[in-house]
């Protein structure tokens, strides 16, 4: 969630969210921000290794995707999509047991926006617990036997750099284009789907900037182009955004209901009741335009066009305390309920695939 209350333009940082941020006369954060920005970090130092319960960075989230495939060659596999507007490799990681036929399978990616850390965080605890509960539990047994999982962890690769290196609350794509001074686009507004309409910008300096046409983010393209070749073995799409705690289905680029409204809501509201049966965590479920706001171009509306009925979007916590900057300490909680969710919506696709 974001509001558009905002800030002298000559700081580039902040656009969204920044109601509840402020700045002093010189243009640094006051230490309120800067006290939370620390606070995310409250497991502990960063070790030098990967950890699932730390903010990876991206050179540890590469290595740590060579390793996990290539320690578990018979349940995973990975091939790179294509590269980044800087030239970093889009690896895409297939979960599921091989097979001589092709199988149906589900979609999902983490890091679109850039400052939104705990969803690579859930792409990654998502790839361990597939491979860790395969063969003892029976839910995500038969789903990988059945099915494959496609699992991209970080999207918007330069824009988590980035994020990491030189501006936390960075949201777009790192694209530059002659002419303009300002950088990216944003990257859940670049689909070719009602495209730059409503709850999108014209404008490159906007944290909502849709882009100069659909797909001209790189990164949108190489997905858009895997998903296309694989429209008909992919059953779901599912992408993780936070933060609001909502699960929401299409449509966000009009105020009209998908052909299956009433279904999406069904399997929305399981998850949810999945999600919640654990710690408690309350989400809303809906459709984009009217649970969260209008906003064209986004990826789960596009998806939703193209075929693939079983669309949503996860905007995990919390719903503002902490925002973006959710503490270390709740990644293993928030992927752990996270994954009820994601199970329930995989095991109902999976039920209804024949
Ligand atoms: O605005 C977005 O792209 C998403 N919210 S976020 O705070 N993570 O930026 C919501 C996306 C909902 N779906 C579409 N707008 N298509
Ligand atoms: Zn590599
Ligand atoms: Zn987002």
């Amino acid at each position: 969630m974001w509001t558009s209350t905002c800030l002298p333009s000559t700081l580039t940082w902040c656009t969204l969210s920044c109601s509840r941020v402020t700045l002093n006369t010189s243009g640094v954060l006051i230490e309120d921000l800067q006290e939370a920005i620390e606070a995310q970090e409250d497991g502990g130092p960063s070790p030098r290794t990967h950890s699932y319960t730390k903010y990876n960075t991206w050179d540890k989230v590469h290595s740590w995707t060579a390793s996990i495939a290539s320690s578990n060659p018979s349940l995973i596999s990975k091939q790179v999509i294509g590269n980044t507007y800087e030239g970093r490799p889009m690896t895409l990681l297939k979960l599921g047991k091989k097979s001589s036929s092709s199988k149906p399978a589900i979609f999902m990616d983490c890091g679109i926006h850039a400052r939104e850390w705990i969803s690579p965080a859930f792409c990654q605890w998502f790839v361990k617990e597939a491979l860790s509960t395969y063969g003892s539990d029976s839910q995500m047994t038969s789903l990988l036997n059945e099915m494959d999982v496609y699992v991209l962890p970080v999207f918007n690769i330069d824009g988590y750099d980035y994020t990491h290196k030189s501006n936390r609350m960075w949201r777009k794509t790192r694209s530059r284009k002659s002419g303009s001074s300002c950088t990216g686009a944003d990257p859940n507004r670049n689909w070719n789907a009602g495209w730059c309409s409503m709850g999108a910008s014209s404008n490159p300096c906007s944290d909502t900037f849709c882009g100069y046409s659909p797909e001209s983010e790189i990164e949108v393209k190489n997905v858009a182009d895997f998903i296309r070749r694989n429209k008909s073995a992919i059953k779901a799409y599912l992408t993780v955004h936070s933060y609001s705690q909502l699960l929401l289905f299409p449509y966000s680029y009009t105020y009209e209901l998908a052909a299956d409204h009433s279904e999406l809501m069904k399997v929305a509201e399981g998850a949810s009741s999945a999600l919640r049966s654990l710690y408690g965590t309350r989400y809303t479920s809906g459709p984009g335009a009217t649970t969260i706001y209008p906003a064209a171009g986004g990826s789960d509306d596009w998806a939703y066009d193209l075929g693939v009925k079983y669309s949503y979007t996860f905007e995990l916590r919390d719903t503002g305390r902490y925002g973006f900057l959710l503490p270390e300490s709740q990644i293993k909680p928030t992927c752990e309920e996270t994954m009820l969710a994601v199970k329930y919506i995989a095991a109902y696709v999976q039920k209804n695939l024949y």
